[in-house]
Order: C-alpha cells, then sequence, then structure tokens
C-alpha cells in the first residue's frame, strides 16, 4: 500500500518547512517538500533531502544499551558490530527504566532532587518533543533546571528591549522589498526557503547587502559585501544611526508617534561617528555613510538579521542597536519592510498546558538553574548538591558545547550517572552509562511551530518506530510511570497533549484546531483585523501582517524604546553603546591570541547532526582552516597545509585552506561531531564559557586563537 503522510521538519531551522513523505508498505520510500507550503514552495534543503538515509541509517541507536566498558571514546567511526559488543550491552526497556529511576530515588533521596540535571535543546523543535512531557517530569521530579540559552538568548534579551515581542517582516514580503540587508545571516546555509523571495525582489530591481565577517555563498551573490571584524555590529549600526539622524534622514513622524527616547539615541549616537567605527569594523567611513543613506532612502528596505551577530561577548548590545534601525526610519510601515530576526514570539501555543509548571513538588518552586552554555563549570564544580545525574535528549553537548575540555572532563566523572535519549552513537553517548533510542519525525506525531514564518503544522506520524525506539514524549511518560507519578497529565494522548497546546486565549491561535492543521497541511497564523495589516498589491489576494506599522510594540512603555528603564536596571546603557569584545583584536584579551576565530556551523550539517551520515559528508568540506593568505605566508603556511590552532583552553589540528572566504585577522572553521575530527576533538576546545552581555548566552564568535603549521594530522 502506498500513501503519502504531511509531516513538518523539526530540526533547529527558521524555515519549518513542510514535507511530505511517500510510504510504502510501512516503508518510507519518499521525501520531498510540500509544495502546499508558502515558504517550502516545494522544496527541501540537500540535508534533508536525504533523510531516508539518516532514518535508515545502519548505525541508529535502535535498543536500549547500557555501558561495560569505560567512558571515552570507544571507537571513532567503527560500525555497529565492534560498538555494540566491546562497549555495550543490549537491555530491555524495563530493565533501563528500572536502572535509572532507582538510581534518580537514590541520588534524590542522598542529595535532593536538584542533583539531577535535564539536558535538551534543539533535536526537535517539536511542541511536544521538544519541551512537555520532559518538563513535567523534571518539574516534578524537582529536578535543577536548565537555562537554555545556548542559540539565541542575548539576541532576544536585545530584540525584546526595543520591540517587545519576537516578531518580524514575513519571508513572503521581502519580494516587494527594494533593499535587503542580510546582516550575520547565511542564508543558502541557514535559512535557505527565504532565497527564492530574495532572488525574486533582485529580479524586480532590489538591492541585496551581506554584512559578515564571513564570505558565504550568499555574500558572493550578493551586489555588495561588506566584510565586517567580528563582534563589532553594535558599533556599524549605532554610525548608521548618526548618519541617518544627522542627515535628517529619520522617519519624523513614526519616531515621533511610535518611538520613545529619540532626543537620548540622538545623542548617544554623536560619540559614534563613521570614521571612529570604521577602525572597529574594518569598513570605511565612506562606505558606511553610504550604507546609511541607502538603507533610509530605498524604500521598502528591509533587515534579515540572523544569530551570527549575538554570538558574540556583546550580543544582546549589537543587536539592540541593530534592531533600532528600522524604527528609526520608519520601515515597519511598509510592505517588505521592517526586520526580521525571529518570528517565533507570535506562536502563542498554551504554555502552561503543554509544560505542567504546577507540577512542582512543594518546596522546591524555585529548582536551582544550571545555564546549559556552562556545563563544564557546572559538572566540575558545582556542589550543594553536586550534580550527580544528566539526563541529555535533544542535544549533542560533547560537540556542541563550549570549552569541550571541560565539558569531556566533566561527563568523564566516574560518579557521574548519565543517560542519553539518542538517534545515533554521538559524542556524548561515548560518555553515557545508558543509551536509549529516540525516534525520529518519521516516527512520531507533533505539532510544529516555526521561527522564520508564520504557519503552524501537525506533523504526522509516517511510519512505526524502528526498532524500539521511543519518541521524547513516550520516554518521559515510561519514566513517570516507573517512578510513580500518578499525576493524571503523564497519561495524555498525542492528540489530547495537540489540542490542550492549541486551546489558548490568543487571537493569532483563533480557529486553528488539530483537525484543520490535518486537513489543511499548514495554517498562518490567525492576523485577521490587526492594525496595520495590509492587502498585496501585486496578488491583492494575501493580506500581510505587519506588525509594528501602527506601533503596538510590546514593551512596558507600548512604544518602541530607544531608551529602556530596564536597561538601565540591569546595569547597562538605557540607549546602547559599544565595548569591543574582550577576546578580540581591539578588546582586553587582545594580546593574548593574534587571530579572530569563527567557530561557525556547517552548510551541509545542522549544528551536530547530519555529519555522521556519508552521503551528508559527501556535500561538505570538512576539517578545513580557512584563513587569509597574509596570515599563511607570515606563518609559512600554505593551501593544504596541516596547522595547528591553538589557544589557552586547547588545540586542534586542521588542513590550511587560504581562499579569500576571511579578511586578514580572521580564521574560520566548522562544527561537526569531535570523534568524528582529527585528533578526536572539535572546535568547541577552543571555545570559551564565557557569557554575553544580555541573556547569558554563548560567545562562539568572540574566540581568540594562534595558528602554526604542523607536520601531520593527528
Ligand atoms: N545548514 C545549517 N542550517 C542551520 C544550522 C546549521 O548548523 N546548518 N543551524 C541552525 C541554528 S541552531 C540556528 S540558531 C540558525 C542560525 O543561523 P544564523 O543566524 O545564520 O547563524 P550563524 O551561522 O551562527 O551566523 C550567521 C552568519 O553570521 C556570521 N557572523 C559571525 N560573527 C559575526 C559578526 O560578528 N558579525 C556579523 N555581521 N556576522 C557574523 C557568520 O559568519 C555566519 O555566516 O541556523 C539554523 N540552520
Ligand atoms: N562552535 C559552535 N558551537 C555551536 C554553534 C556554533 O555555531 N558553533 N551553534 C550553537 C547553536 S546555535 C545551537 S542551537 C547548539 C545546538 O546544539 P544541539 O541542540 O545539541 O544540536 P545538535 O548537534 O543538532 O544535536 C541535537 C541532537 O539531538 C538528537 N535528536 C534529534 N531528534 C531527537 C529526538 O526526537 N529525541 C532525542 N532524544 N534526540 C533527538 C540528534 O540526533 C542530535 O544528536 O549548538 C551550539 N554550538
Ligand atoms: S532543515 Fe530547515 S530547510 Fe532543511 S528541511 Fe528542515 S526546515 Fe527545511
Ligand atoms: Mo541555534
Amino acid at each position: 500500500m502506498k500513501q503519502v503522510v504531511h509531516a513538518a521538519c523539526p530540526h533547529d531551522c527558521p524555515d519549518a518547512c513542510g514535507v511530505l513523505i511517500t510510504v510504502e508498505d510501512g516503508r518510507a520510500t519518499k521525501i520531498q517538500g510540500d509544495p502546499k507550503h508558502p515558504v517550502t514552495r516545494g522544496f527541501l534543503c540537500a540535508k534533508v533531502a536525504k533523510y531516508l538515509d539518516r532514518v535508515y541509517s545502519p548505525d541508529r541507536v535502535l535498543y536500549p544499551m547500557r555501558r561495560i566498558a569505560a567512558k571515552g571514546i570507544a571507537a571513532t567511526n567503527a560500525g555497529e558490530g565492534a560498538r555494540a559488543t566491546q562497549t555495550w550491552q543490549r537491555i530491555t526497556w524495563d530493565e533501563a527504566l528500572d536502572e535509572i529511576t532507582g538510581r534518580f530515588q537514590k541520588i534524590s533521596a542522598e542529595f535532593g532532587g536538584e542533583a539531577i540535571l535535564p539536558y535538551s535543546y534543539g533535536g526537535t523543535l517539536g511542541a511536544l518533543n521538544g519541551a512537555s512531557m520532559d518538563r513535567r517530569f523534571f518539574r516534578r521530579l524537582g529536578a535543577s533546571e536548565l537555562d537554555r540559552t545556548i542559540c539565541s538568548a542575548a539576541g532576544e534579551a536585545g530584540l525584546l528591549s526595543v520591540l517587545g515581542m519576537k516578531l518580524g517582516t514575513e519571508p513572503e514580503q521581502f519580494i516587494h522589498s527594494r533593499y535587503i540587508i542580510a546582516w550575520a545571516s547565511n542564508i543558502h546555509g541557514n535559512n535557505v526557503h527565504l532565497w527564492p523571495f530574495i532572488a525574486e525582489a533582485r529580479r524586480n530591481g532590489a538591492k541585496l547587502v551581506v554584512i559578515d565577517p564571513y564570505r558565504t555563498r550568499t555574500a558572493a551573490c550578493a551586489d555588495w559585501y561588506l566584510p565586517i571584524n567580528p563582534g563589532t555590529d553594535g558599533a556599524l549600526a549605532l554610525a548608521m544611526m548618526q548618519v541617518i539622524i544627522g542627515e535628517n534622514l529619520h522617519d519624523a513622524d513614526y519616531v515621533a508617534k511610535y518611538t520613545l527616547g529619540f532626543d537620548q539615541l540622538r545623542e548617544k549616537v554623536k560619540a559614534y561617528p563613521p570614521e571612529r567605527v570604521a577602525k572597529w569594523t574594518g569598513i570605511s567611513a565612506s562606505d558606511i555613510r553610504k550604507l546609511a543613506r541607502e538603507y533610509a532612502t530605498t524604500r521598502p528596505s528591509v533587515i534579515r538579521l540572523n544569530y551570527g551577530v549575538q554570538r558574540s561577548e556583546g550580543g544582546g548590545m549589537a543587536t539592540r542597536a541593530i534592531a533600532m534601525l528600522p524604527c528609526v526610519i520608519g520601515s515597519w510601515k511598509d510592505i517588505g519592510g521592517g526586520l526580521q530576526m525571529s518570528t517565533s514570539g507570535a506562536f502563542q501555543l498554551n504554555a502552561a498546558a503543554l509544560k505542567r509548571p504546577d507540577l512542582t513538588p512543594m518546596g522546591a518552586e524555585n529548582p536551582r538553574v544550571v545555564n546549559m552554555v556552562e556545563l563544564g563549570k557546572a559538572l566540575n564544580t558545582l556542589s550543594d548538591p553536586p550534580l550527580k545525574a544528566l539526563l541529555v535528549y535533544n542535544s549533542n553537548p560533547a560537540a556542541v558545547c563550549p570549552n569541550h575540555n571541560e565539558v569531556v572532563r566533566g561527563l568523564k566523572r566516574p560518579d557521574l550517572f548519565t543517560v542519553v535519549h539518542e538517534q545515533f552513537f554521538t559524542d556524548t553517548t561515548d560518555y553515557a552509562d545508558i543509551v536509549l533510542p529516540a525516534t525520529t519525525f518519521f516516527e512520531h506525531k507533533d505539532l510544529q511551530t516555526a521561527y522564520g514564518h508564520y504557519y503552524v503544522q501537525v506533523s504526522d506520524q509516517a511510519i512505526e518506530p524502528l526498532g524500539e525506539c521511543r519518541s521524547n514524549v513516550e520516554l518521559f511518560r515510561s519514566l513517570a510511570g516507573r517512578m510513580g507519578f500518578n499525576d493524571e497529565c503523564f497519561g495524555e494522548s498525542i492528540d489530547e497533549m495537540i489540542d490542550g497546546a492549541l486551546a489558548s486565549n490568543n487571537p493569532w491561535l483563533q480557529g486553528i484546531t488539530r483537525e484543520r492543521l490535518q486537513r489543511e497541511g499548514q495554517v498562518r497564523l490567525n492576523f485577521s483585523g490587526q492594525p496595520g495589516n495590509r492587502q498585496d498589491s501585486l496578488t491583492g489576494s494575501q493580506e500581510f501582517f505587519l506588525p509594528f506599522a501602527q506601533g503596538n510594540f510590546r514593551t512596558p512603555s507600548g512604544k518602541a524604546e530607544l531608551y529602556s528603564e530596564a536597561m538601565k536596571a540591569q546595569g547597562l546603557d538605557p540607549v546602547a553603546e559599544f565595548t569591543p569584545p574582550s577576546e578580540s583584536r581591539h578588546g582586553a584579551d587582545q594580546a593574548t591570541f593574534p587571530l579572530e576565530l569563527l567557530a561557525r556551523k556547517a552548510d551541509n550539517f545542522l549544528n551536530s547532526t547530519f555529519s555522521n551520515l556519508p552521503s551528508v559528508q559527501e556535500m561538505e568540506d570538512v576539517d578545513l582552516l580557512e584563513m587569509h593568505s597574509a596570515d599563511a605566508r607570515a606563518r609559512g603556511i600554505v593551501n593544504g597545509s596541516t596547522v595547528r590552532v591553538y589557544n589557552h583552553r586547547g588545540e586542534i589540528f586542521l588542513k590550511a585552506r587560504v581562499d579569500g572566504a576571511v579578511q586578514p585577522g580572521v580564521v574560520s572553521t566548522r562544527l561537526k561531531w569531535a570523534k568524528l575530527s582529527p585528533g578526536l576533538r572539535n572546535i568547541n576546545v577552543l571555545t570559551s564559557e564565557k557569557l554575553s552581555d544580555l541573556g547569558n548566552s554563548a560567545t562562539f564568535y568572540s574566540v581568540l586563537v594562534e595558528v602554526e603549521s604542523a607536520k601531520s594530522l593527528p
């Protein structure tokens, strides 16, 4: 029997694609993008187009496993057989659940629930398998709470400080833009479904400007590429506003009606003339002026701001400064104007129904919070209570966490009981006591929102779980049962959970039901009647959502806050300011190591996911250190040389590629599994646990290193 199932890609990606899976006699035989999805428009990214290789990979974890060897990397890339017999003993789910709950109960009795830490992030962004039954379980257990800041917390805090809500320009409006700035936005790599809209805008005469220290594919095909020194974007935005306000190019009417603190901003930006900012950014004063003038006068103009800016020590403040730009020029009024960093704030699912924070045991209302970026520090230094158990799901911290050597030192602790729920034997399972098999999105049902558009989807289950795989929801349901948690919510069915999540008072979810989602595949949030909505002038059929066309900011003042009391209360500049990151060429630590490192993502992997699949590996250039010819020459390095890249946190070995991707003073390499990298260590050996200025976020792009040529790869 052949059928086509509608699913939604749950990977941590703004596009949240609609997916069609063909199933024949219980086996998935084809995957394609849903042509009916207005943003997916029938195509998938290259990695998910190969998803059958992932689902049916011979390397999948299919059964619960118990460690029978010492913790550590047992085999780098060995086949299933060797690994299974030398490192793992297959056990039943009952045995696994007994062992886990037994250990959890013992640890709770001896040290308290806070000695147990959940560790999860973006494996799946499905509303259920991302954050529902797991949150209920850990609340009920009284475990430490995880502050999930590894990705976007700095940028979110910066954006919210100005707009009050994570809303932005919808992708469909980009075709109407005349001036598009891709700011720290690797569109071809990380957000490919925006590209066709930009391409159409350019056919209509739009100009594309890219601001990125790395010459991405998007930068290479831009009309104007501005390589910027890492971590200096805040200064650039302030200088642009110095020019715009100084030359009276701002929208005085919009500013007067809908913003707060313009006079303070006008004063503040006087300290950031283009000549001063040119020295930090590496962008000439004349180019800064030209950018500011073009941006303010070519209408509609839109900024696609992505998260690259905010993975920096001053990333929150930089995002805040950039978020002011569309408020100052009033581009929120235009179809195809404004800014998009994230659209996720529009999806106001019923979080209390999903996560049930009310399950907290008496006396444990405010559990200890552990920042996920500081996992190494937490495992090695926390006391009162120390961390004694870790349950990892939806994440691969031994690959993605900064200061990898410290993370591994912590994970190796013999007294730490680690459980990892996974689809593959990752870097993190190498330190697990128990590994549990997890389903892929083909094998479970979920509800899907997005952070790069405004469509909700139900992702249907296409095939039966492989082997003995269980979804995250089913794992935590099983654990709750075994712990004797008899709260009714642990028995809710998947459909009841989806219904509960959609049962929200938010007007944007009105009329969106599970039945309707299953019938229609994807449904746009219900923005009808929103002030500022406008008809599409080309087709006349679509009503666009312009969240801030008539103000409606969700800040305490209801205005776009160019001056923020909340910032002031945190001891920060209430307008905005720029301080160079301490780990940068202009920073306090610049004397330690001379080169700025971009520890970037791979275009064809998704963080560390996909980096173990041969058919995806073929598409990606790995284990390369990209550097400028001047920096290479000064160190006697040529294209293809083996190099040692090091700082005070550690060292890695790579092959040099001297290709013009980066400017002098900057080097770059990409994230992948550590155990598939030379010397069994990846880029996060070199990155820092230091937190950003706002949001306590990670600073993957504020890293100094030195490079020297080496004899051979380890
Ligand atoms: N193919 C692929 N797609 C992905 C991912 C992936 O790993 N691979 N990851 C997903 C995830 S988790 C996320 S959060 C999103 C993130 O997607 P993006 O926000 O696009 O994240 P990054 O790739 O970190 O950064 C974007 C760009 O910012 C640049 N950049 C670095 N530092 C600076 C700086 O100081 N200033 C400026 N102007 N630019 C800078 C980088 O070189 C990069 O090209 O993408 C998602 N999509
Ligand atoms: N150097 C450097 N480090 C980075 C970044 C960077 O740009 N540079 N990016 C950072 C960012 S933005 C992010 S968001 C983080 C991402 O950090 P993570 O969210 O840890 O990302 P992944 O490496 O994709 O690991 C997700 C894991 O979840 C598993 N998984 C997928 N679906 C499921 C499921 O349904 N159930 C269970 N139990 N497991 C599942 C996958 O197999 C995969 O191993 O990495 C951060 N680390
Ligand atoms: S990873 Fe992103 S682009 Fe690729 S299929 Fe999933 S949502 Fe679409
Ligand atoms: Mo992320």
